[in-house]
């Protein structure tokens, strides 16, 4: 059998450590991206250079990633699978006191690398009849406080999954796009900017999901059989649920 390659964005934390750790249990080989290039060494060092290749740079900076596609090794070259996971939320302050800058990094981040990173590796996930998994959100099906642009961000990633669907009927290149709920990770640590005791107190007692079990779910939409394509995946944990409208009285 040939050995097959993903490349997994965001593999420095979370979800894509995770999947990284996944899918070299199961025989691919993983180009592994995030910007911390010490995680990202640590990867290779436990797995080997055959099976992992480490890319440090930062998914805004579209040169950077250009040329890190470049740089792969001629056995990384051929992908066929991409694993849109890097993202992040910031704050959780209503519109009317959010960070304007906090918004524009979270549109560059979830947004518009995502899409330079897919259009880049389209060609050959055509050729390859490869496949493309998203990472979206519940926060882009259901509308919270406070996750105003995050939300936003992740309703496009949804979307555009949908849409890349069908541009890409006929190919053969699946889209799936998977939408977790509330995932114990470094997520808050980043959207609180390093608050511990708040990510701490979020998770407590919720049982939330785990970054393996949304690996787990990568790998089981990879697994499909080629004439299968899992369009959304929607997975929260049993404790949470999408409850309840409000009304403001006599506002
Ligand atoms: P983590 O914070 O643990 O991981 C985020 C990853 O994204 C890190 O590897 C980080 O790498 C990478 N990343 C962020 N910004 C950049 C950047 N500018 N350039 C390159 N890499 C970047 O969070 P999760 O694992 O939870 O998040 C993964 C994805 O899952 C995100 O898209 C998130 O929105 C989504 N998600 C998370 C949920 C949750 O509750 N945890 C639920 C639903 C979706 P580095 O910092 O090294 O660059
Ligand atoms: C993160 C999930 O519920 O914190 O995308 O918005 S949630």
């Amino acid at each position: 059998m040939t050995t097959k390659t993903a490349w997994i964005t965001g593999a420095t934390s979370g979800f894509g450590a995770a999947a990284v750790e996944r899918f070299v249990a199961g025989g691919w080989r993983v180009i592994a991206s995030g910007r911390r290039a010490e995680r990202l060494q640590r990867l290779v060092t436990q797995h080997g250079a055959e099976r992992v290749h480490a890319t440090a740079f930062d998914v805004r900076d579209e040169s950077a990633m250009r040329a890190a596609h470049a740089a792969l090794p001629p056995e990384f070259a051929g992908i066929d699978l991409l694993v849109n996971n890097a993202g992040l939320a910031l704050g959780t302050a209503p519109a009317q006191q959010a960070d304007l800058a906090q918004w524009k990094q979270m549109i560059d981040t979830n947004i518009t690398a995502l899409v330079s990173l897919t259009h880049l590796l389209l060609p050959q996930l055509i050729e390859r009849r490869g496949t493309i998994i998203n990472i979206s959100s519940i926060a882009g099906s259901y509308a919270y406080r406070g996750g105003n642009v995050y939300g936003g961000t992740k309703a496009f990633v949804t979307q555009f999954s949908q849409n890349l669907r069908c541009d890409l009927h006929g190919t053969g290149v699946r889209v799936s796009s998977i939408e977790p709920g509330m995932a114990e990770t470094e997520f808050t640590l980043v959207r609180t900017g390093g608050d511990q005791a708040a990510s701490e107190n979020l998770y407590a007692g919720a049982h939330p999901i785990t970054a393996g079990d949304i690996a787990d779910t990568i790998w089981w939409v990879t697994n499909q059989p080629p004439h299968l394509n899992i369009n959304r995946v929607e997975v929260m944990p049993v404790s949470q649920s999408a409850a309840g409208l409000q009304v403001a009285r006599d506002s």
